[in-house]
């Protein structure tokens, strides 16, 4: 439990296209997780099916992956003890009508009445999905 973690982060295209890297970042370091890898991308269709496997066949998956290629990320990597639970709990709900105020999703993203969940950010879920994501997104780390 006290072992230090490492998460994969993502700033969405919604984020990046809105100027909202800097104030997610920034979330993150006032936390204070260090920015082990920060890298602006452009996803690929090859990248994303490997990264959303586990919604492969789900009805937000195809609009998903299109949402994903429609600008570039910023891929990050983040560190510090219990880091995956903690940016869990900075994102908020996946759905960010409702996610909680005080929460990256709860006071910056909203419903914008499109077929997929524009929500700012993705985080790892668990120690077997951060390592198998940040083995996708930085191969060299
Ligand atoms: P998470 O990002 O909070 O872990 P997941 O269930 O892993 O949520 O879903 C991955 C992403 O797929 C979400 O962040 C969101 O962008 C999108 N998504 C999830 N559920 C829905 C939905 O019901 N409709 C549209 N998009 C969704
Ligand atoms: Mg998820």
């Amino acid at each position: 439990m006290t072992d230090v973690q490492r998460s994969l982060v993502l700033v969405k295209p919604d984020g990046v296209r809105r100027g909202l890297s800097g104030e997610i970042l920034r979330r993150i370091e006032a936390k204070g997780y260090a920015l082990a890898a920060v890298e602006l991308r452009d996803a690929t269709p090859e990248l994303l099916a490997e990264h959303y496997a586990e919604h492969e066949g789900k009805p937000f998956y195809a609009p998903l992956v299109e949402f994903m290629l429609s600008g570039p990320v910023l891929a990050v990597v983040i560190e510090g003890q219990r880091c995956i639970e903690g940016f869990r709990s900075l994102a908020g709900a996946t759905d960010p009508t409702v996610a909680a105020p005080g929460t990256i999703r709860g006071d910056l993203g909203r419903d914008w009445g499109l077929a997929v969940q524009q929500n700012l950010v993705h985080g790892s879920d668990s120690e077997e999905s951060a390592a198998r994501e940040i083995g996708i997104w930085f191969p060299q780390l």
